[in-house]
C-alpha cells in the first residue's frame, strides 16, 4: 500500500474556480459531464505544467480542453486511476466525460443506489468515483448542477445550495439545476435522487431570514421524522446563541438513506443520514435512539460552520472539522439534557473505546503523520479525543475567551481550508497562553497515565503528580504533556475545603512536568477529588481505599468523580473474582450498602443513577487483565451482577415496579426512569437466569410489558431480559417480536442485535444461523453491524469461544464483506485489534484466522490487519 505522509504536503498545482456538473441518471448507464474552469496555483511555485485529475471506476469518454478535443495517448494518458494532460496552459476550461455504474456500487462510496434511490457520499475520497477532479480538501469550486433522471421514477432530484431550474424533457423524464453559492471541497458534494415523502418547516435566522428545512425519507417513514426536525431547530438556534453562527443558505435539507457506511454526512445544504441516525418514533425508537439522532443531526449541521465554511486542508487535519464538531455537539446535548449525565455518557464512551484505540495497534495521534487509507482513521480518537483537546483549551481559555478565538477563527478562516495549528492559534492570540507545549496532545498517540501519590505533613497536603505516556507504534518516546487537573478535597463528611485564601473550593493544576508537586494547607488530611469533570483524557492512578470511594460516591458535587468512584469499586471487585480467588458473592457485603445508597437517592436523578448501577462491560474489566481470559472476565461479570441481582432483589423490584408507566412520556425524565427501570431489571433477570431467584415473577412481568409496551425502550428490554437470559418463554417472545416488526429494518436490526450478543460460546452457532436468515444482508451496513459487529465488540464469552469458531466465523465475514465494501470490512477488523492481550492458546487461533485473510485483501482492509498482526 502506498502511504501518504503530513510531511510531503504540496498546496494544489491548480485551483478550480468553477464546476458545472451534469448527471444524467439511466439504470444501466449514467453519464457524468463536468465543466471545470481551472487556473494554476500561484502558491506552487515550482509550477508543474501536468494537470493531474483523480478518477476511479470511471469509464472515460471523452476529454475537451478549451473547445479541442483531446487525443488519447497524445494528448492525455490514464495513470493507474489518475488522468494526465501534460502541458496546460496558466487558465483554460475542460470538461470530460465519463459513465458511472452507481447500481454496481456496493462500496456506498460516490454515487449509489439505496433502495430505489441514487445518493452520493463523497467524504473521503468518494468524489473522484464521479468525475475526474482534483479530489482533495484545500481545492475549493463554485458547484453547479444539473441532475436528469426519469420522472415517475425519481420525482425529486437534490443538489447542493438552491434550485435555480427545473423542468420536463423528453421520454418522460425532468431535470433540476441547483447552485451553492460557496465554494466547498468536493467531499461536501451530495445529490440525491429519489422518491421521497418530505417533512418541512422553517427557521428564522437570528438577521431575521426564513429558511426552508426539508427532510426526506421513504413514504412510510414520513412519520418518523417529527423528532429529527425539532433536534434541527433546536441546533440552529443553539448554534446562534452560544457560537454566534447564523446559517447561510435560504433551504437546509436532511436525507434519509437507509444503505450508508457510517452515521450521517454534512454535505454542504443537503445532509445525507444513515436511517438509523434520523428516524425516530417511540414505537420503533428506543431512548438511546432519539439522543442519538438529536446528536447526530445537531453534529451534522454544527459542521456547516466547523468543516464547511472553515474547511481541513489535507486529510491529516482531519480532527480540526471532527473533533471540534463532536466538543459542539456535546455541548449541545449537555445543554438539550442533563449536564452530569452527559459528560459522563461521554467519558464513559472516551474510556472503553478510544483509550483502548489508544493502547492497542491501531494507536494514532489525533493528527496523523501518516496513512495508508484515510478511511481507516476516522477514528474515536481523531473524533473523541480531538474533541476533548478541543474541551481542553475551552477549559483553559474560559467561556468568554473561547467564545473570542472561536469568533476569530470562524472569520479569519471563513472560505478556507486550514490547519489544527491554525486553531490553536487563534487560542493563542485572544487569550495570551503559549499552547506550545498544549500542541503536543494533537501529535503524540497514546493514553497518558497520570499517577497520583499524596501525603499529608504538618497541615500541609501535597500532591504529587507523575505522567506518563506508554510508547505506541512509530512513537518509542513522549514527551510530557499539559495537564490541566481540576481537583477539590473533601473532609470526613463530604465537604469539600477551601484551598486558598479566597476560599476556593475547586482549582486547576496545570501540569507541564514529568513529575510535580502541589501543597495545600487544610487541618486534616482529605479525600482527594481528582481530575473533575474528566478534565484531561488521561488514564488516573491513585490508590483510593475504599472509605475514600464511598464518600466521593456519596458526597462529591462532580458527577464525573461520582461515577468514577463508583466504577472503581466495581472494578476491584471484579479484580478480586478475576484474579484474587474470591467468588461474587464475596463481593455481596461489601457493594450492597453502596448500592443500597445510591437507589436510596435515585429519585434525584433517575438517569445518573442508572449511570452509577451499572457494572462495567466485559471488554472493560478484560482491559484491566493481562493476558486477556475472555470467559474468566465473563464468568466474573455475570457472576456479579446475578448475586447483586439476588442480594438486592427487593430493592430492584421496587424500582422496576415503582419506574413502570403506563402512558409514554417523552421527556428526560420519563427517559431518565425508563433507564433506570431497565437497569433494575436486568439486576433481576440475571438472577432469575442464573437461577438464583425464581424466574416466575419476573417472566410474567416481563411477558406484560411484551404484550402491551408504552414505546420500544420497554419492549426491548424486556425481549433482550428474557433472551439473555435464557428466561421461559424467550424463544416464543423472539418470534413474536420478529413477526410484529419485520416490516421494519431499523427495528429488525434490533432484533438481530438482541440475538447476536446473547453471552455464551454457543451465540457463534446463533450468529451462523442469522447470517442465513432471509432478512440477512451482505450489503446493508446497519444489519452487518447488528450481527457481526456486535458479535466481535459486545459479546466477549461468543467472540473469543475457547474452540476458535468465532474467530473462524469473524475471518469469513472479513473476507466476504472486502469483496462488497472494503471500508465495512476494514472498520470491522478493528475487532482484532485484542490479539496481543490475549491468553497465548487464543492469540494463536486468533492470529491464524487473521493471517489467512492478507493474500488479496483490500487496501483498507489490509491496513488494518497489518497492524493488528505485526
Ligand atoms: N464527516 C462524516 C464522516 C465521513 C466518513 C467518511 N469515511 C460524518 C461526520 O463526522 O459528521
Ligand atoms: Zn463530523
Amino acid at each position: 500500500n502506498p502511504v501518504t505522509r503530513l510531511a510531503d504536503y504540496q498546496p494544489p498545482a491548480f485551483l478550480v474556480p468553477d464546476t458545472r456538473l451534469d448527471v444524467d441518471l439511466r439504470d444501466g448507464e449514467t453519464r457524468v459531464t463536468a465543466h471545470l474552469k481551472l487556473e494554476r496555483n500561484p502558491a506552487r511555485a515550482d509550477r508543474p505544467d501536468e494537470l493531474v485529475l483523480d478518477g476511479d471506476h470511471l469509464d472515460l469518454r471523452s476529454v475537451v480542453l478549451d473547445g479541442r478535443e483531446l487525443a488519447p495517448g497524445d494528448d492525455y494518458r490514464l495513470e493507474g486511476p489518475r488522468l494526465i494532460i501534460p502541458g496546460v496552459p496558466e487558465a483554460f476550461s475542460l470538461t470530460t466525460e465519463v459513465r458511472i455504474e452507481p447500481e454496481k456500487n456496493t462500496a456506498l462510496e460516490g454515487l449509489y443506489r439505496s433502495n430505489g434511490m441514487y445518493c452520493t457520499q463523497c467524504e473521503a475520497e468518494g468524489f473522484r468515483r464521479i468525475t475526474f477532479f482534483p479530489d482533495r480538501p484545500d481545492v475549493l469550486s463554485r458547484f453547479t448542477t444539473t441532475i436528469h433522471a426519469d420522472k415517475g421514477a425519481y420525482p425529486l432530484l437534490l443538489s447542493n445550495g438552491n434550485p435555480v431550474d427545473a423542468g420536463d424533457e423528453a421520454d418522460g423524464r425532468h431535470f433540476a439545476t441547483w447552485e451553492d453559492p460557496f465554494p466547498k471541497p468536493c467531499y461536501l458534494f451530495a445529490l440525491v435522487a429519489g422518491d421521497l415523502a418530505c417533512l418541512a418547516d422553517t427557521f428564522t435566522t437570528a438577521s431575521g431570514r426564513d429558511v426552508a428545512l426539508r427532510l426526506y425519507a421513504e413514504h412510510r417513514d414520513l412519520d418518523k421524522l417529527d423528532h429529527a426536525m425539532d433536534s434541527l431547530k433546536r441546533s440552529m438556534a443553539w448554534d446562534e446563541k452560544v457560537f454566534g453562527r447564523e446559517y447561510d443558505l435560504d433551504i437546509f435539507q436532511i436525507v434519509a438513506v437507509s444503505h450508508f457506511n457510517m452515521g450521517a454526512m454534512e454535505n454542504k445544504g443537503l445532509n445525507i443520514f444513515n436511517t438509523s441516525c434520523v428516524l425516530a418514533h417511540p414505537a420503533t425508537t428506543t431512548d438511546a435512539g432519539f439522543e442519538r439522532v438529536e446528536s447526530v443531526v445537531a453534529h451534522e449541521y454544527f459542521h456547516n460552520w466547523s468543516g464547511n465554511r472553515v474547511t481541513c486542508r489535507d486529510w491529516f487535519q482531519l480532527s480540526l472539522k471532527e473533533g471540534f464538531t463532536v466538543f459542539r455537539d456535546q455541548e449541545f446535548s449537555s445543554d438539550m439534557n442533563s449536564r452530569a449525565v452527559v459528560r459522563v455518557e461521554n467519558v464513559d464512551f472516551l474510556v472503553n473505546h478510544q483509550f483502548p484505540e489508544d493502547q492497542g495497534p491501531m494507536a494514532h495521534p489525533v493528527r496523523p503523520a501518516e496513512y495508508q487509507k484515510i478511511d481507516n482513521f476516522y477514528t474515536l480518537t481523531v473524533y473523541e479525543k480531538g474533541a476533548e483537546i478541543v474541551r481542553m483549551q475551552s477549559q483553559l481559555l474560559g467561556a468568554e475567551d473561547f467564545r473570542r478565538a472561536t469568533d476569530l477563527y470562524f472569520e479569519r478562516f471563513d472560505g478556507q481550508a486550514v490547519t489544527c495549528d491554525d486553531f490553536v492559534a487563534c487560542m493563542e492570540q485572544v487569550s495570551g497562553l503559549d499552547l506550545a507545549q498544549f500542541k503536543r496532545w494533537y501529535a503524540q498517540a497514546g493514553t497518558p497515565v497520570l499517577t497520583v501519590e499524596d501525603e499529608y505533613v504538618d497541615g500541609e497536603y501535597r500532591l504529587t503528580f507523575e505522567q506518563h505516556t506508554p510508547p505506541t507504534p512509530g512513537q518509542p518516546d513522549k514527551a510530557p504533556l499539559m495537564v490541566p487537573v481540576k481537583l477539590a478535597l473533601l473532609d470526613g463528611e463530604g465537604r469539600a475545603l477551601p484551598l486558598d485564601d479566597q476560599g476556593r473550593k475547586e482549582t486547576v493544576v496545570i501540569l507541564r512536568e514529568a513529575r510535580e508537586t502541589r501543597a495545600f494547607p487544610v487541618p486534616a488530611r482529605p479525600t482527594p477529588s481528582l481530575l473533575r469533570g474528566f478534565s484531561a483524557p488521561v488514564s488516573l492512578r491513585y490508590d483510593f481505599d475504599e472509605r475514600q470511594l464511598n464518600t466521593l460516591l456519596a458526597h462529591d458535587s462532580d458527577g464525573f468523580c461520582r461515577w468514577d468512584a463508583a466504577q472503581r469499586l466495581y472494578f476491584a471487585a471484579l479484580a478480586r473474582v478475576v484474579d484474587g480467588g474470591e467468588t461474587p458473592a464475596d463481593q455481596v457485603a461489601r457493594l450492597t450498602p453502596v448500592i443500597e445508597q445510591v437507589i436510596a437517592r435515585a429519585d434525584e436523578d433517575p438517569a445518573q443513577a442508572a449511570l452509577l448501577l451499572t457494572l462495567p462491560t466485559e471488554n472493560a474489566v478484560g482491559d484491566r487483565h493481562t493476558p486477556l481470559h475472555p470467559q474468566r472476565v465473563h464468568a466474573a461479570v455475570s457472576g456479579l451482577r446475578a448475586t447483586l441481582g439476588e442480594a438486592l432483589a427487593d430493592a430492584w423490584w421496587r424500582l422496576a415496579e415503582g419506574l413502570r408507566e403506563s402512558d409514554y412520556q417523552g421527556d428526560g425524565a420519563a427517559m431518565g426512569r425508563r433507564r433506570l427501570r431497565q437497569v433494575a431489571l436486568g439486576y433481576l433477570a440475571a438472577a432469575a437466569g442464573a437461577g438464583q431467584v425464581d424466574p416466575e415473577p419476573l417472566v410474567a412481568h416481563l411477558s406484560d410489558t411484551l404484550a402491551a409496551p408504552t414505546c420500544m425502550t420497554e419492549e426491548l428490554g424486556a425481549l433482550r431480559a428474557l433472551v439473555h437470559n435464557r428466561l421461559p418463554g424467550h424463544d416464543a417472545a423472539l418470534k413474536a417480536f420478529g413477526e410484529r416488526w419485520k416490516d421494519e429494518p431499523l427495528v429488525m436490526d434490533q432484533w438481530f442485535g438482541v440475538q447476536a450478543t446473547v453471552p455464551g460460546a454457543d451465540t457463534v452457532d446463533r450468529a451462523e444461523a442469522l447470517l442465513a436468515h432471509p432478512a440477512f444482508e451482505w450489503t446493508l451496513p446497519n444489519r452487518v453491524r447488528a450481527v457481526i459487529a456486535t458479535l466481535v465488540n459486545a459479546n466477549p464469552s461468543a467472540f473469543h469461544a475457547p474452540d476458535g469458531s468465532g474467530y473462524r466465523l469473524f475471518a469469513r465475514a472479513l473476507k466476504k464483506l472486502d469483496g462488497i465494501n472494503p471500508q465495512i470490512a476494514a472498520r470491522l477488523a478493528n475487532g482484532g485489534a485484542r490479539l496481543k492481550r490475549l491468553e497465548p492458546g487464543l492469540a494463536q487461533q486468533l492470529g491464524d484466522a487473521l493471517r489467512d485473510l492478507r493474500p488479496g485483501a483490500s487496501a483498507n482492509l489490509a491496513e488494518v490487519l497489518d497492524r493488528i498482526l505485526d
